[in-house]
């Protein structure tokens, strides 16, 4: 845990957040600048930079980060019709938050490629 992560303030509960779904080892919680009907973050506990290092060091993890983005998908409705899970990593890849998470977007026609 680092106090200077803001998802993990989220996941100390030290700095609010809309969350939807919680497992022991996982949390999902509504993007603060939502750009689709349907925008939830969804995280795991402990810290890992990004998506790639998150899946080296814990293999297991990053298939309950995906397994818990499906279930949000469920939650929110947007299964039937379809959704997007994006991991942005790194500065080109537009990552402003340094602790791994993958988008859920859903609820409206998204475009290709994104903008
Ligand atoms: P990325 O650009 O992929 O690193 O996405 C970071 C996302 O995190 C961005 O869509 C906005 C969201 N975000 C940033 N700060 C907060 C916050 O304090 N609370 C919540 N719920 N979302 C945040």
């Amino acid at each position: 845990m680092s106090t200077e992560c803001l998802f993990c303030r989220i996941v100390e509960r030290t700095l609010p957040a809309t969350v939807v779904h919680e497992t022991e080892t996982v949390l999902a919680f509504r993007d603060i600048d939502p750009k689709a009907p349907t925008h939830v973050l969804v995280i795991p506990k402990e810290h890992h930079a990004d998506a790639a290092i998150m899946a080296s060091a814990d293999p297991a993890l990053a298939g309950e980060v995906l397994a818990v983005a499906g279930e949000v998908a469920k939650l929110d409705g947007v299964d039937a019709s379809g959704y997007r899970l994006v991991f942005n990593t790194g500065s080109d890849g537009q990552q402003t938050v340094f602790h791994a998470h993958c988008h859920v977007l859903g609820g409206r026609g998204l475009t290709w490629p994104p903008g």
